[in-house]
């Protein structure tokens, strides 16, 4: 296919999330065969400096320092924002309302209202936009996803998250600024319930549906940090572990945990589902595999498999190597490009949508309600 056209971005941000997904922009047409290619037109940061540097090292054509210059300019085609969360939903209506398609880090918004703002922008203005859910695009949790729709786990009865991390255990660990914001709650809308278990949630509902109802306790173990903007010890506002259990619309049971005080795990994302003939888990650690059970297997030889995700016939992987070699978790963004690029060729969007992001924000709300009303709360209720 000829890359008959050009996708200008204009990427609002700079950090981890910019260095992973101006890797996917610039990685994808060597991969994959498609209608449009992505053109790295500019980086916009407050710091001018340091966007250049950025820019410099990535190949972005020019910089800003003002996002709305970046979102008014008649040569950007996508506004990518990977700023922190309090940015995303000034910035997405925005964009909208000036006929840019717009790609959003997770989560969409700090809570559903801000994400309904979004969603209602997006759609007045019919642009295409995505969330930056990367884990659905491992191989290995797609072919999950082809597997259950399938049938072949059947009827389902249990699903089991977790997603734990350790990195702010220590009380010395100030809050607020560059790198620091997922500990404020102004900036990041809450703690490890939007941050990590968003992605729990996002990829359990695009394997399981729908979750109809939550019951959450959440903790934040250490009360006060030091706030880098204000220079002063200010209370700690997000939840620092966030536990909770679920039933899905479709009669199963769920438990999800994330936590930044797991000793010892650094990203620690794992699902486990159990259906009535068969039984699937994946560890984000060993990404490239997937375990599966079926007890429809002969008895002797009944036993949990571990498929090594590398064969052609894997989803995604005719695109890189050659049977048996894996791929890792940069990947997931430059699949995740690949489809948001051939969404816009066929005209069918390529999800999580903002809608699907929404969605989410109002399951990670329901949780937050939870744990402070201690009773069962239901997604956008
Ligand atoms: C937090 O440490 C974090 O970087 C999240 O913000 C990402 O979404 C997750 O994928 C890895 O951990």
């Amino acid at each position: 296919m000829a890359r008959e056209k050009k996708l200008n971005v204009g990427m609002i941000g700079y950090g981890f999330m910019g260095r992973t997904h101006s890797n996917a922009f610039g990685k994808v047409n060597q991969f994959f065969d498609l209608a449009h290619e992505p053109v790295l037109k500019a980086v916009c940061g407050r710091d001018g400096e340091k966007a250049k540097a950025f820019a410099d090292n990535w190949g972005y054509e020019s910089v800003e320092t003002d996002w709305r210059k970046l979102v008014s300019r008649p040569d950007i085609d996508l506004i990518d924002i990977v700023s922190p969360n309090d940015t995303h939903a000034e910035i997405a209506i925005a964009a909208a309302a000036a006929g840019k398609m717009v790609m959003c880090e997770k989560p969409l918004g700090r809570n559903a209202g801000e994400a309904a703002k979004m969603v209602a922008a997006v759609e007045r203005a019919n642009v295409p936009n995505m969330v930056w859910y990367n884990y659905r695009r491992v191989p290995a949790v797609t072919l999950a996803k082809q597997l259950i729709d399938e049938g072949r786990l059947g009827k389902i009865f249990h699903y089991r998250a977790k997603f734990l991390q350790d990195w702010t255990i220590s009380k010395d660990l100030p809050q607020g600024g560059a790198a620091l914001w997922r500990l404020d709650v102004g900036v990041a809308g809450s703690g490890v319930t939007g941050d990590l278990l968003a992605h729990c949630i996002d990829t359990a509902m695009w394997l399981n549906g729908g979750i109809a109802s939550v019951t959450a306790v959440t903790e934040t173990f250490i009360k006060e940090r030091m706030h880098n903007l204000t220079g002063r010890v200010e209370p700690v506002g997000i939840d620092d572990a966030s536990l909770f259990l679920a039933r899905f619309s479709n009669g199963s049971l769920a438990s999800f945990e994330a936590t930044r005080y797991a000793r010892g795990h650094k990203a620690l994302y794992t699902f486990e589902i159990n259906g009535e003939h068969a039984s699937i888990f994946w560890d984000l650690h060993d990404l490239h595999r997937l375990q599966y059970f079926d007890h429809r297997d002969e008895g002797i030889v009944r036993g949990w498999r571990s498929l090594h995700i590398t064969d052609g016939d894997h989803p995604y992987m005719k695109h890189w190597w050659v049977p048996g070699l894996q791929i890792g978790y940069e990947h997931t963004f430059i699949h995740q490009v690949a489809d948001f690029i051939e969404g816009l060729r066929s005209g069918k969007a390529a999800a999580p949508t903002f809608r699907d992001g929404l969605a989410t924000d109002e399951v990670t709300d329901a949780v937050l309600r939870s744990a402070k009303s201690g009773q069962w709360e239901r997604p956008g209720g």
